[in-house]
């Protein structure tokens, strides 16, 4: 089988955003290809958060992938920081990145314009941490939003040039593009993503809001004033509607359209929230359930560090050695 990997941070409870755009595929690919899923908590100390916050989100993440329907009999789940593998090779990948393409990452820009006051190094050089992430497991594929795709095309360009220099070692990895994708879009300003760090709650559906608070906020989600639902880019409150409807109820846009027709955006706002009310309801209460069991979460935690630590330690002393670490005896 083809190894796919991902990850996700601990920065709050996923959103509707990170279901349909990425941890609902991330469970359906689970029988086609050996799955490494990862809480990506060191990446997560780019941002400030209140440490006792950190802990407690990391927990919450790796129960909402459980929750959310990865299968540990079948994926591999593990927390970063529990396999060291991942910090020492981000080194390695730091000294064979340069100052000049670190510097034109959109990513990095963007989130240094976000957070002026917090630009630290590790913000910097967050995709040579996250192209050894993908290195250590020999990974194929690595599904990526459009906001990720620059980080992995530096992740191949430094594996090619580690491999030209020090011997043929890592994998390239390419993107896997899912199916049944979505990207998803604040309720409050649509044109920009739905984001699980974002402080206007009413912008987000976090995937463990009750049934009440989500048709609310669907209530209240900005739209436009032609009271039509059609799909179109000078659309884009009623569009990013149209796509999470479709994603939940595998409708099309113009299936869509035509259940709507002649109805206002009243009527299509409540369908919208109670086809998104019923997806979640499922994973809300088995996260409530997992959430009661802390031992058998921690001994799943402690069973995919074991496994990720094993398999990852085997590419990080071949490339210890090749770059002339001295390894102890
Ligand atoms: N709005 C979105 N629509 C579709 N997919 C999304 N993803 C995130 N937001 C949307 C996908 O979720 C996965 C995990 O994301 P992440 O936690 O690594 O970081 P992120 O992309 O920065 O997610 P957030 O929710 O926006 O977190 P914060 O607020 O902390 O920055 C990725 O596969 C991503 O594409």
């Amino acid at each position: 089988k083809k190894i796919i990997l991902s990850g996700i941070q601990p920065t709050g409870v996923f959103t509707l955003g990170n279901y349909l755009g990425a941890v609902r595929n991330w469970k359906t690919i689970q029988d086609e290809y050996r799955c490494y899923y990862f809480i990506a908590d060191l990446h997560s100390l780019t941002i400030q958060i209140d440490p006792a916050k950190r802990r407690q989100q990391t927990l919450q993440a790796f129960a909402l992938l459980l929750a959310c329907g990865i299968d540990p009999e079948k994926s591999l789940i593990f927390v970063q920081s529990h396999n060291p593998c991942h910090a020492e090779m981000g080194w390695l990948m730091d000294c064979c990145s340069q100052f000049g393409e670190l510097s034109r990452m959109t990513q990095f820009k963007d989130k240094s314009a976000k957070h002026p006051d917090n630009i630290n190094a590790g913000l910097f050089t967050y995709p040579a941490l996250m192209a050894g992430d993908i290195l250590l497991y020999q990974a194929d594929y690595v599904p990526v939003g459009a906001d990720q795709t620059q980080h992995l095309e530096f992740c191949r360009d430094i594996a090619t040039r580690f491999n030209h220099a020090y011997g043929e070692i890592f994998k390239l990895p390419e993107g896997y593009f899912p199916k049944a994708g979505a990207r998803v879009m604040s309720l409050q300003d649509p044109t920009s993503k739905m984001s699980k760090s974002d402080t206007n709650p009413k912008a987000t559906i976090s995937i463990l809001d009750e049934e009440p608070v989500i048709l609310k906020k669907f209530k209240s989600a900005v739209t436009d004033s032609e009271a039509r639902v059609c799909y179109r880019e000078d659309k884009p409150g009623v569009s990013n509607l149209m796509t999470i409807y479709s994603a939940v109820t595998g409708r099309t846009m113009d299936e869509i359209t035509a259940e709507f027709e002649g109805k206002g955006y009243g009527d299509f706002k409540a369908a919208v929230g109670q086809s998104v009310a019923d997806e979640l309801r499922p994973i809300r209460e088995k996260y409530a359930q997992l959430m009661q069991d802390r031992a058998y979460l921690e001994s799943l935690m402690r069973d995919g560090a074991e496994r990720a630590t094993r398999i990852a330690a085997k590419t990080l002393t071949k490339a210890k050695k090749r770059v002339g670490l001295l390894l102890e005896k």
